[in-house]
């Protein structure tokens, strides 16, 4: 899982350095506003940028007290992600209401390897 995810972050970190030699190629048209390609641009190599991003998952696990959430969840483009199955931390009250098994719709936002919901909502 942790290699999994290391790959994952590895391999948006090598498209960032390749997109910085291939400004005149159009965006993606999943671009979400406020992810600007140029930001990445002007960090270093190292920053870590917040990314956001949309997609659905089922919960395959769920502590609600502690405010973690383990979904099996699919791709999200505008981060880089391919599906996995993954743990997220989210407020308590998100989780409030969710069962093992229900599928979502939610947004997170990722900071370096570390993803939190920010919104969590059965289909
Ligand atoms: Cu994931």
């Amino acid at each position: 899982m942790k290699t999994q995810m290391m790959t994952a972050l590895l391999a948006v970190t090598m498209a960032s350095l390749a997109g910085c030699n291939k400004q005149a190629e159009a965006p993606s048209a999943e671009a979400p506003k406020g992810e600007v390609a140029s930001d990445a641009m002007a960090g270093t190599a190292m920053a870590v940028d917040a990314k956001m991003g949309k997609a659905s998952g089922i919960v395959t696990a769920i502590d609600a007290a502690a405010g973690k959430i383990t979904l099996d969840h699919g791709a999200i483009p505008t981060i880089g992600w391919p599906a996995m199955k993954m743990e997220f931390s989210a407020k308590p009250a998100l989780l409030a209401g969710m069962s093992v098994g229900d599928k979502v719709d939610f947004d997170v936002t990722v900071t370096g390897s570390v993803g939190e919901l920010t919104a969590i909502k059965r289909q």
